[in-house]
């Protein structure tokens, strides 16, 4: 792969409406991802390997709990900060964004909000540090947009839960120490417990021959009697607004970490564009060329206004999920869009490892699925607008 010499665009000098801490945070992050991730990502991707050994460094850089109180072991920062570590750490790949992703919002972010004083200090520390991973299991294999219908359940059996039911498509799965479960208890309400791996009857097998968040791993959970302690039972939120207020917070994340994948992708194809030779010039003095750059450009800036202003309103308590939904599907079509564009810049050197675009793509295949489709998040704009649910 050809060494990392992105530069970051700033069309619209939004660097003015950063502070010093977000800026600080960002500049890390960007520095960690060229040192440790560039380098190594492309042959994890080939492999279909998730690089254990960057654990350690995205925790130091904080993108395991940003925004999680320092007292459990949280790097106490803003919405911002969180969308920029997004933002960059997605600039190296999606997949590495994923894990920070689930580790942050669908792993310590239920605890924090939902979890005991005994689980928060139990776990969060571990996790913050990344010397515990977590994953989420929502999705089930009939149930993925409508997880509402989840069959897994558990019932009552005086000391403990017994759980039983599979999820898949779960990140992180193959390796995760902990795993946020949803299931629904004997009445059909849903709540969320901690499985805890070595728990017997508990088993993450790996999906294999994935195109598209190769270096990211993906599995499944399955529960067979798995007896739970009732003390894993998160007790301050029960039923399907449980999961879906975790997914608030990471589409939020998504929707910054889009814009990463995208500037890398445009930054690229400029580069490339100002120095392949066709017809004795460079290709990026032809207007047809331009018109791609000009556009990923005029759709990025629009793009990183969103995410700020998303990212101001939910320091303010006041973004509703449906705000956030606009953000991840529009954002995430947008850095699809612009990758496919700056694969057709660069020809047929676009196809190959020597550039990320491609793979960017194929990442982007998942995140334009994952966390809510496309269509869900356009229902649910429709919803918002109309008041009329239609899905
Ligand atoms: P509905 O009746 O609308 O709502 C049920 C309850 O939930 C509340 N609610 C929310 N609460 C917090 N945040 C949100 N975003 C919420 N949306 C809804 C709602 O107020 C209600 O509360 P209450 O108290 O009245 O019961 O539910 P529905 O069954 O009609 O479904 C609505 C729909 C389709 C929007 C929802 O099911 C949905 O978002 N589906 C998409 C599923 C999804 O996003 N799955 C993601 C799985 S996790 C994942 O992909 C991780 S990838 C990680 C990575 O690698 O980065
Ligand atoms: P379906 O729900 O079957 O949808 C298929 C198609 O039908 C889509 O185009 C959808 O938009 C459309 N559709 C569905 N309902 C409607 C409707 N009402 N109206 C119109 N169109 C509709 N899940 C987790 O819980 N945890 C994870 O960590 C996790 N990680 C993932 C990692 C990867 C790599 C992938 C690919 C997925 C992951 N997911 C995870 C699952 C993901 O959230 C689901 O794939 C997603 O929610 C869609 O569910 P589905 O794949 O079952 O598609």
């Amino acid at each position: 792969m050809k060494p990392d010499q992105f530069q970051a665009p700033d069309y619209y000098n939004l660097d003015e409406l950063l502070t010093d801490e977000h800026k600080m945070v960002r500049d890390a992050t960007r520095e960690f991802v060229k040192r440790e991730v560039s380098p190594i990502i492309e042959e994890a991707a080939q492999k279909a390997e998730f690089p254990k050994q960057l654990i350690k460094g995205l925790a130091e850089i904080g993108a395991f709990g940003p925004y999680i109180p320092e007292e459990y072991g949280g790097a106490g920062l803003d919405q911002i900060s969180y969308g920029l570590i997004m933002q960059e750490i997605e600039r190296g790949d999606s997949g590495i964004r994923s894990t920070a992703s689930v580790q942050s919002s669908l792993v310590m972010y239920p605890i924090f909000k939902y979890g005991t004083e005994e689980q928060k200090k139990k776990y969060l520390p571990k996790l913050a540090t990344g010397e515990m991973i977590g994953c989420f299991g929502l999705t089930e294999p009939d149930y993925g947009s409508n997880p509402g219908g989840m069959v897994s359940n558990f019932k009552d059996k005086g000391d403990h839960y017994l759980l039983n039911g599979a999820k898949m498509w779960i990140s992180n799965a193959p390796f995760a120490d902990i795993a946020i479960v949803w299931a629904k208890n004997e009445e059909g309400r849903i709540h969320g417990l901690i499985v805890e791996r070595g728990m017997e009857g508990f088993s993450t097998p790996e999906t294999h021959n994935k195109w598209s968040l190769r270096a990211s791993a993906t599995g499944e959970l399955i529960f067979d009697n798995v007896k739970v302690p009732k003390e894993n039972l998160m007790p301050n939120k029960s039923g399907l607004g449980a999961p879906l207020g975790c997914l608030d917070s990471a589409r939020y994340g998504i929707a910054w970490g889009a814009i990463g994948a995208a500037m890398d992708c445009y930054d690229t194809a400029l580069r490339y564009a100002k120095e392949r030779i066709q017809f004795d010039k460079p290709i990026g003095s032809k207007q047809l060329q331009q018109k791609k750059l000009a556009e990923m450009i005029t759709e990025i800036t629009k793009a990183q206004l969103m995410a700020w202003r998303l990212g101001v309103l939910r320091n303010e308590g006041k973004a509703t999920s449906a705000q956030i939904s606009m953000a991840k599907r529009n954002n995430v079509e947008m850095a699809i869009k612009i990758a496919r564009e700056a694969r057709q810049i660069l020809g047929g050197m676009g196809i190959t490892g020597e550039y990320s675009i491609m793979r960017h793509m194929m990442n982007l295949e998942s995140v334009i699925t994952y966390e809510g489709t496309h269509d869900i998040h356009l229902l649910i704009t429709g919803m918002d607008i109309t008041g009329i649910p239609a899905f």
